[in-house]
């Protein structure tokens, strides 16, 4: 069992000082360490931004892969390795917008994998542009008159899209968050949480206060998330209320219960002997 002090690395960390990405990071290495598991069973696949750095922060095994394609990373290292859990680290601009594609099609199969966007509802490596999730008339360097379309509901967007666990944190309430974290790695299939990441640097709008004036726990107000018509509806809250905690939450077979001939590690089989002469003469 994994230790505190073990997951750390001894890379500088860049981020901006107060940066919600310190949030994130905390929460995650101390969920590890509440769910007793061992460095090496854990693998983090990260996207590229300000968030894709988390990997070198962490002392366990990790791939920062490129811009949109966390979903498809962790779902490929999954399905070639069933015994590992696998954690995907995404940007808003990262998932909700270049890798969007990926989302509604990751939820839907339900391969058992996690994931954690760090919505900070900015492009925050690219030093300040407007993603699908900004705020009506919030102003960059992309849109200097003020974003004109209505952002993205990407928890409304999970659930409609099958996810079988969905939920919302708060990079400022790390304590809160290494519990969905917890719950959501343990949760069989595709879990997701969208995580209130402010930005110091580059989002004036969508400030800790912001949030902190906001924000109420769904769990606080009896919310109960096997009900989909409900955890929808708390989806579209939006204004001087908004929720945190899981929406959403559904046992379904996963990807790989329905596939068995993969549910063996991939890597664990050998190939040594296979004999793919008839399968190579067809193809000629
Ligand atoms: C395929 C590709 N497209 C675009 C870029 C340029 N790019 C680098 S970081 C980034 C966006 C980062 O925003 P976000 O995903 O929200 O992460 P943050 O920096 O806010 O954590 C973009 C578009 C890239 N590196 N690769
Ligand atoms: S630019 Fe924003 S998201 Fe990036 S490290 Fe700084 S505060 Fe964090
Ligand atoms: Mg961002």
């Amino acid at each position: 069992m994994v230790i505190l002090k073990e997951l750390g690395t001894p890379i500088k960390i860049v981020w901006c000082p107060g940066c919600g990405n310190f949030g994130i990071l905390s929460a995650f290495k101390s969920a590890l360490v509440d769910l007793g598991l061992e460095r090496k069973q854990v693998v983090m696949v990260s996207g590229i931004g300000c968030h894709g750095k988390i990997v070198d922060y962490v002392n366990i095994n990790g791939f920062h892969g490129i811009h949109g394609r966390v979903l498809p990373l962790a779902t490929g290292i999954k399905l070639a390795n069933s015994e590992l859990t696998v954690v995907g680290f995404a940007g808003d601009a990262d998932c909700y917008d270049e890798g969007w594609d990926h989302f509604c099609h990751a939820a839907r199969r339900n391969v058992d994998i996690t994931l954690i966007v760090h919505n900070n509802m900015v492009l925050g490596l690219t030093t300040g542009q407007t993603t699908s999730t900004s705020q009506p008339g919030f102003k960059t360097k992309s849109t200097p008159f003020g974003s004109i379309s209505p952002p993205l509901n990407p928890i409304a967007n999970a659930i409609v899209s099958h996810a079988t666990f969905v939920a919302r944190g708060f990079a400022g309430d790390p304590k809160h968050l290494q519990n969905l974290i917890v719950q959501a790695i343990k949760h069989r299939g595709f879990s997701y949480i969208d995580v209130f990441q402010p930005c110091v640097t580059f989002n004036y709008l969508n400030t800790y206060e912001w949030f902190r004036k906001r924000i109420y726990k769904l769990e606080d107000e009896g919310h109960d998330y096997t009900d989909k018509w409900k955890a929808l509806e708390k989806s579209l809250e939006w204004g001087d209320r908004i929720p945190v905690g899981i929406f959403y939450k559904e046992e379904r077979p996963t990807y790989l219960d329905q596939l068995p001939h993969l549910k063996a590690p991939l890597t664990k089989i050998s190939i040594g002997n296979v004999d793919i002469t008839e399968i190579m003469e067809n193809m000629a």
